[in-house]
């Protein structure tokens, strides 16, 4: 294709990656799609954002004026609805007979005179099939669902309508969120070292003060959307407006997002649209009799692997209910923007599983007009895209979007006006699997510095990624954390101070620290950490279950151990805490000026600079180098600001940080205009600055 045959509408994409050209018809018939829908939604609904507020329609309304409540459902298939609870004796005769009105799209509504249903009281709606059967089911747009107590009959968790008569005022104003991300992954549950569950107000008061004192900037949180199987890891939804009840309330959430805004942290919903869980009683399967209300009908509807629903993202009201979720939460919650799970699951026929799921980085295998693309669900993430910037502008921030992505589809993260998908961020999920591959079947005198140093830069620079070591998949029960694969039993034997440094826990302790600050300065536009991991933090997850004996004693996150001084995880602790103040500092992450002067195989040494820092790495594990020469650009006085092998950091304290200034010399080396010599110890990492620039 010519230059001037590109369609206008993915110019800018093509702009940044000549390589498109071949599919610029394809690109430009995806924007179509989502850009019709648009339209579409301009003419029968006001808009897109209006479209995606109708959470405020949809479900149980109270009518700020007169304390009037109005419940509406759609639910097409259902001949009668009525609404039962606790107020009306679950009745639906005489005085209590509450029934529904439905229209001519399937939509049933009722208005009840105020104080009619008691705040926090159980609600159904029973409907009414046509083949005279009555079926009983949790408001889709609930927004509190409980457990039932133990001592109950029900197991299914119950639908109550909220309204407290005092409603969390946010106080603070939403933080803009930084062109660095540093992102601190968590979930609520486990956030104690005590084995049960945790609360929103526990983590306000005693996580959200550790993050800010580590230096993210952002906060992740996973398993917020309801789910009545806690071991799901939050990953079947059941209730999409409902957030977990096993933290507390509605209220306790609002103030743990307003008190980290309250401390310049920005707040991530992990969302999951990419599937649902099956339950019927609790969930939305089978929500008004039939598999294919929300979901694709057949084999399209079930995912092969994950035993749960699949959205059909091509129908109205589904686009409705899923837009509005995400509007939902940033609005009402003030979340600042999404990681999306899944999103290889839904971009693909295939799910990204089987064969299907083997990507070479072919572009005919994401773009090719006869690859498995799932049309539908590339147009919903679009729209998700345009709706989340689209709020962003009336808030006056910019909200973040990542992609959960594994097949590295090109211009996932692409803007939706150069032709993309519109995700700011992807994750770099090639990374971990990287070091886990080294850690188990490399020694580390074989370590290859150039390997490592691709896979952490092979990306595309046209698209933001999200760096990381480990994520929360990594400390599931049956894999391993980074601090499992280098230190192991030794951890528990042999992390106290009191005890001799082992040759395990010596190495490991390095290693870890190493493996951070490479990710962390070359692995991403982005950081991510999962809670405990800053540590090294010695148990994987396992949440309560039937093969446990329900025990909480694996679903929790011992943040004692860092606290406790005779303990050797303070050290790490220490380390990710001045890793990321130096990134807020000098800004790395964003900056795209990374030039390495040199990969050394047979020293194992590697240099480069970023962000006018220079970072000398030595992973020799047995040689130290006195008086290496390193080549740097701009000439002057340089100090340490970081130094891994700093005693504070659990390392040897070889090197006199304070003592040491480099004096550059201004001839050439390694390709750079000046040079200058360092003592670099083994298994060490030395990040130097420009002195005028340290204060
Ligand atoms: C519900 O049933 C109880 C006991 O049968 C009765 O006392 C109460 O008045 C009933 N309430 C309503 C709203 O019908
Ligand atoms: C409820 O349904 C009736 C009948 O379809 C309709 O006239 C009315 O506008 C609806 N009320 C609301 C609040 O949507
Ligand atoms: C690596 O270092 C060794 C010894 O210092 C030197 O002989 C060799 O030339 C270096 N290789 C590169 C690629 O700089
Ligand atoms: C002091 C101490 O507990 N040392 C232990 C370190 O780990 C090794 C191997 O697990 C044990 O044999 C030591 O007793």
């Amino acid at each position: 294709m010519s230059t001037s045959n590109i369609p206008p509408s993915v110019k800018g994409a093509i702009d940044a990656d000549p390589w498109l050209t071949p599919f610029a018809n394809e690109l430009a018939k995806r924007r179509q799609l989502a850009d019709d829908w648009l339209q579409k939604f301009e003419q029968t609904e006001g808009g897109l954002v209006k479209f995606a507020d109708s959470y405020k329609d949809y479900g149980f309304q109270v009518d700020s004026k007169t304390g009037n409540v109005n419940y509406k459902e759609w639910a097409p298939n259902a001949k009668e609805a009525f609404l039962v609870g606790d107020f009306n004796n679950w009745s639906t005769e005489g005085s209590n007979r509450y029934q529904l009105t439905k229209d001519e799209y399937g939509v049933f509504n009722i208005t009840l005179p105020k104080g009619t249903i008691p705040h926090d009281s159980r609600i159904k709606i029973l409907l009414v099939l046509p083949s005279g059967e009555w079926i009983y089911r949790l408001p889709a747009w609930i927004t509190r669902a409980t457990q039932p107590p133990k001592e109950s009959k029900e197991v299914a968790f119950e639908a109550r309508f909220w309204n407290p008569e005092h409603k969390y005022e946010f106080k603070n104003k939403r933080p803009i969120p930084g062109e660095s991300l540093r992102i601190y992954e968590a979930h609520i549950g486990i956030s104690t070292p005590e084995p049960k569950i945790g609360s929103y107000k526990e983590f306000t008061q005693n996580i959200l003060p550790k993050i800010k004192e580590l230096g993210y900037n952002t906060v992740q949180l996973m398993a917020i959307m309801e789910h009545a199987y806690y071991a799901s890891f939050g990953y079947q939804v059941t209730n999409f407006f409902a957030i977990s009840s096993r933290f507390g309330t509605p209220e306790d959430l609002k103030e743990l997002i307003d008190t980290a805004h309250g401390l310049g942290i920005v707040v991530l919903l992990d969302v999951v649209h990419s599937h649902a869980s099956k339950n019927v009683d609790d969930g939305l399967n089978n929500f008004d009799g039939t598999e294919y209300q929300y979901f694709h009908s057949g084999g399209k509807g079930s995912h092969p692997l994950w035993d749960s629903r699949l959205f059909n993202y091509g129908k109205y009201e589904v686009l409705r209910f899923l837009l509005s979720n995400l509007k939902f939460y940033l609005d009402v919650y003030k979340f600042d923007g999404f990681r999306f799970d899944g999103v290889t699951s839904m971009l693909y026929l295939h799910h990204g599983v089987g064969a299907g799921g083997a990507f070479s980085g072919d572009y005919n295998e994401y773009l090719h007009e006869n690859s498995a693309v799932d049309y539908e669900a590339i147009t919903y993430l679009m729209l998700a895209n345009d709706l989340i910037n689209l709020v962003a502008k009336e808030e006056g921030t910019n909200f973040i979007s990542i992609a959960e992505d594994v097949s590295g589809m090109p211009t996932l993260g692409t803007p939706r006006s150069a032709g993309g998908v519109g995700f700011d961020y992807r994750l770099a999920m090639a990374l971990p699997d990287m070091w886990i591959k080294i850690l188990k079947e490399q020694k580390d005198e074989d370590w290859d510095i150039n390997k490592i140093v691709h896979t952490l830069t092979n990306r595309r620079y046209t698209e933001k990624a999200i760096g990381y070591c480990e994520s929360h998949d990594q400390a599931l029960v049956g894999d391993k954390t980074l601090a499992f694969w280098l230190m192991d039993a030794e951890m528990y034997t042999n992390m106290s101070t009191l005890s001799p440094l082992t040759p395990v826990i010596d190495r490991g302790l390095s290693l870890h620290k190493i493996i951070r600050l490479l990710t962390h300065s070359l692995g991403g536009e982005g950081y991510l950490n999962f809670e405990g991991n800053e540590f090294g933090h010695p148990e994987w997850l396992d949440f309560p279950n039937a093969n446990n004996g329900d025990s909480y004693h694996y679903a929790r996150r011992q943040f004692n151990l860092p606290g406790d001084d005779l303990l050797r995880y303070k050290f790490l602790y220490k380390f990710d805490a001045a890793m990321q103040h130096l990134e807020s500092k000098y800004g790395w992450l964003h900056k795209k000026d990374t030039y390495i002067s040199l990969k050394n195989e047979s020293d194992q040494v590697l240099v480069y600079e970023k962000a006018g820092l220079l970072f000398i790495f030595n992973l020799n594990p047995t040689q130290s180098f006195t008086d290496y020469r390193v080549g740097v650009e701009t000439g002057g006085v340089y100090r340490i600001v970081l130094n891994s092998d700093d005693s504070q950091y659990g390392g040897h304290g070889r090197v006199d940080n304070e003592a040491s200034r480099f004096f550059t010399t201004d001839l050439a080396w390694n390709n750079r205009k000046n040079f200058l010599q360092v003592y670099i110890p083994s298994r060490t990492v030395l990040v130097l600055g420009l002195e005028n620039t340290i204060n």
